[in-house]
């Protein structure tokens, strides 16, 4: 059943016109958004006038992080592969809206293209909730395996009923916590932080087990609730810290780990559908190949940006084996609860799948 919002229609398709009217264009050179002067030629985002089809791509994060340089390898991919004829435009920054609004958007054929979390997509397919499970996959390894086997192409496959067509998984990493009240080093120095959560009830649930005040809120708003001191903190990959500038409205990072957090390449199916046979296969081999490339970038980002989080004043946790398996233990009682919820077999065969990962990548 599509759980598209009546609400939503409306903001949507008032999105859609303006993004349609050549609203705010991204310069996906220099990374300013245009915004008056017609800079489209120059940002590669102007329609070329021969394309047949045109892709409007957007993502919720800003133009410096991998995800972006991820979704320009798409578009030279896409574009050279075409001879032009599939035209792609990029917007980032949450320019066409948030994740949820960006995937209801592709329900509507309003947007083309998006590349959300894990955590948002489990409101439209409640089983992707399990790649949110904390402490599920040990490392990046066992999670390409995963994602780009059996299990993660048996979840890509339920998006169709959902008038989203799932081409690829990149990566968004390791989400580790940030606030500005104090640092974090064992479990109950969670208790009292107001927490911005993405809008998934596993984290809502799993970070109140952990005593903290957990708070669900849209990415674009993040950065002035922690800049008002609405939420304390919040949690997200090192290179979307970093990348983001949190460090100039948080204190505290500590390496928590507590979930690896995937991206999906979501197309609108009415889209997808509209393609012929080889632009389908030209559009899904671009997003697994501009993928590979998206998973190097992160992993180099988030190995190299450490130490500049304390070169701009952060105070780096480093948090013990043993104070993450204490918080595992605290918030099995919530994955329990949400294995139920989805089908412990499924559940299962996940956790069976790591396994098997594990034992092949050692
Ligand atoms: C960006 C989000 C972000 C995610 C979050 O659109 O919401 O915290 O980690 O990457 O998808």
């Amino acid at each position: 059943m599509k759980k598209v919002f009546l609400a939503s229609i409306f903001s949507l398709t008032l999105i859609g016109l303006t993004a349609c009217g050549g609203g705010e264009e991204a310069d996906s050179e220099n990374g300013s958004a245009s915004e008056g002067e017609d800079t489209a030629s120059e940002n590669g985002n102007d329609s070329n006038g021969e394309a047949s089809y045109t892709i409007e791509a957007g993502i919720g994060l800003n133009n410096e992080h991998p995800q972006y340089e991820g979704l320009l390898e798409f578009k030279d991919i896409v574009e050279e592969e075409t001879d032009g004829d599939i035209h792609v435009e990029t917007y980032h920054s949450g320019q066409l809206g948030d994740d949820r609004e960006m995937m209801e958007a592709l329900q509507l054929n309003t947007q083309e293209v998006t590349i959300p979390s894990t955590a948002p997509m489990a409101n439209f397919v409640e089983e992707f909730t399990v790649f949110d499970f904390p402490f599920l996959f040990p490392n990046e390894q066992v999670a390409d395996k995963v994602l780009d086997g059996e299990i993660g192409d048996r979840l890509l496959d339920k998006l169709e009923e959902e008038e989203m067509v799932g081409l690829a998984y990149w990566e968004n990493g390791f989400r580790d916590l940030t606030n500005s009240q104090h640092p974090v080093e064992t479990a109950e120095d969670f208790n009292g932080l107001t927490l911005r959560t993405m809008e998934n009830d596993l984290h809502l649930d799993a970070f109140e087990e952990l005593g903290a005040n957990p708070t669900p809120m849209a990415f674009g708003e993040l950065f002035t609730a922690m800049q008002q001191g609405t939420v304390d903190g919040q949690e997200n990959p090192l290179a979307t810290i970093y990348l983001e500038g949190f460090y100039e409205v948080q204190d505290y990072y500590s390496d928590t780990h507590h979930v690896y957090s995937p991206f999906v390449f979501l197309m609108s199916k009415q889209f997808y559908d509209s393609l012929p046979d080889e632009y389908q296969t030209i559009v899904k081999d671009a997003a697994v190949e501009a993928g590979e490339f998206q998973r190097e970038q992160n992993r180099k980002a988030n190995e190299e940006l450490l130490g500049s989080l304390e070169e701009e004043g952060m105070e780096i946790t480093e948090v013990s084996d043993e104070a993450r398996s204490e918080m595992a233990d605290i918030v099995q009682p919530v994955i329990d609860q949400y294995a139920e919820d989805i089908g412990t077999d499924f559940v299962d065969e996940v956790y069976e799948a790591v396994e098997e990962a594990e034992e092949s990548v050692e």
